[in-house]
């Protein structure tokens, strides 16, 4: 079999280039390891930059975002026994849109398949070859049969834990991490939010917060060690947990989902080898604090598609193409500092000095009491301007 542009995994970022593609007039294939309903049902993010939101309303994806998601013109910040909200509206005249990961992966998938277009679920055995020539192909196997896949580009889709960046040599490759001593134990929960915008709370038991996915549905985070046992908390627990840091009256209510996460800041540089372009967590993990992951890997398709245009509707100019790493790599910085910035200001810290955690409320206290401050927090959350 023959295409254009192979995508390995179907997320956010391999399905929105799929699409992007498509749209484009470029042929592709999107291969992915787990099944359909897998991938539809698994709980990630759920805050989309207004940026993103603006990308998936242009790829004409965004109808059902658009009547289900919830707009938000801020957030607050839960610290010393006080609650400070920080209005985006106010400081950046922009929203964000709470709008479930797996509601957008449903979006792009059901957009795949009304067009007809290969996108196939349960591969195994998937492999990269010759990327560093003008000709890379991809064998795997569907349904125990091998196949191969020859093409004119790879785009790497696949998350932190597959294969195309782990094929690329060790040599070629610059990582950057930090891993945090902490992670998040997350729920989903059949409860009315007890809350018209996110909490985001910094407690002396550590860090809480209250998120949601619909009027109907809550999703809710605790501060926990990285090797927490969820079966050590009993619903109960968790609720009076949240009471505790939140500071907020959570009514409680059937838990449908209950996992832990662990928390790093990972970068992996260049995001190109060749033919094989990396994109969202293949290439950089944020910790979930600022609400990013989702949001970089939606940016990085963005430029990946049009210097995939550029390629094939410029007489193979390369030159967006020979930019698309650094391009990238300019935003996902700026991205990774915010990310570790909230993260180091709301969570606990085993081994922080009681002067370690003055200096942290102090910069709470700064943050709701300098309009500069706040609106530094806002434009980064909202969404700090794409490259054009
Ligand atoms: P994804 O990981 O979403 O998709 C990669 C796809 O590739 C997967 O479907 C995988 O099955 C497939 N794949 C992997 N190896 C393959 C192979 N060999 N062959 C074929 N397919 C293969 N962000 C937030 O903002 N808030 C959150 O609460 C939050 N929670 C998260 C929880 C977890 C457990 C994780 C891992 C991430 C979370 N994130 C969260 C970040 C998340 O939103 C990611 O940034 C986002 O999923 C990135 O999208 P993709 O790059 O498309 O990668
Ligand atoms: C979520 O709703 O899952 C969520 C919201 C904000 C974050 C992280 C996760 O910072």
């Amino acid at each position: 079999m023959r295409t254009q542009v192979a995508i390995i995994g179907a997320g956010p970022a391999g399905l929105l280039l799929a699409h992007l593609l498509y749209q484009r007039g470029i042929e592709c294939v999107v291969l992915e390891a787990k099944s359909r309903d897998y991938v539809e049902n698994r709980v990630r993010a759920g805050v989309l930059e207004h940026q993103s939101v603006d990308i998936l309303n242009a790829a004409g994806v965004g109808a059902r975002m658009m009547q289900e998601g919830l707009l938000h013109h801020g957030i607050y910040l839960n610290f010393g026994g006080e609650s400070h909200r920080i209005d985006f509206e106010e400081l950046t005249g922009r929203a964000v849109m709470i709008y479930g990961q797996q509601e957008v992966v449903r979006d792009l998938i059901a957009a795949r398949l009304a067009v007809r277009q290969p996108l196939y679920f349960e591969v195994d055995s998937v492999s990269i070859h010759d990327f560093e020539t003008d000709s890379p192909r991809v064998e795997y196997r569907l349904d125990g049969q091998p196949h191969t896949l020859e093409c004119d580009f790879i785009a790497g889709c696949d998350g932190f834990h597959g294969i195309c960046r782990a094929t690329v040599p060790a040599s070629q490759l610059s990582l950057f991490e930090r891993v945090y001593p902490f992670a998040w134990l997350g729920i989903l929960a059949e409860m009315p939010p007890a809350s018209e915008e996110l909490i985001y709370a910094n407690d002396d038991r550590g860090f809480a917060l209250l998120s949601m996915r619909s009027p109907t549905v809550s999703r809710l985070y605790l501060q926990c060690t990285p090797d927490e046992d969820v079966d050590e908390w009993p619903d109960e627990r968790i609720w009076d947990e949240l009471r505790t840091r939140l500071k907020v009256e959570v009514l409680g209510g059937p838990v449908l989902q209950k996992s832990v996460t662990p928390m790093r800041s990972f970068v992996a540089e260049p995001m190109r080898f060749g033919r094989l372009f990396l994109a969202g967590d293949a290439a950089h993990i944020v910790p979930p604090t600022g609400a990013k992951g989702m949001n970089l890997a939606i940016a990085d398709v963005q430029v990946l598609a049009q210097g995939l245009e550029g390629f094939y509707k410029r007489g193979g100019s390369q030159a967006a193409l020979n930019a698309y790493s650094q391009t990238c790599l300019s935003r996902v910085w700026k991205v990774q500092r915010f990310s570790w910035w909230m993260t180091s200001l709301l969570h606990r810290f085993d081994d922080e000095t009681p002067f370690d955690h003055r200096r942290q409320l102090a910069e709470l206290e700064y943050l709701v009491s300098s309009r500069a401050a706040a609106q530094s927090l806002a434009e980064n959350y909202v969404g700090l301007p794409l490259a054009t």
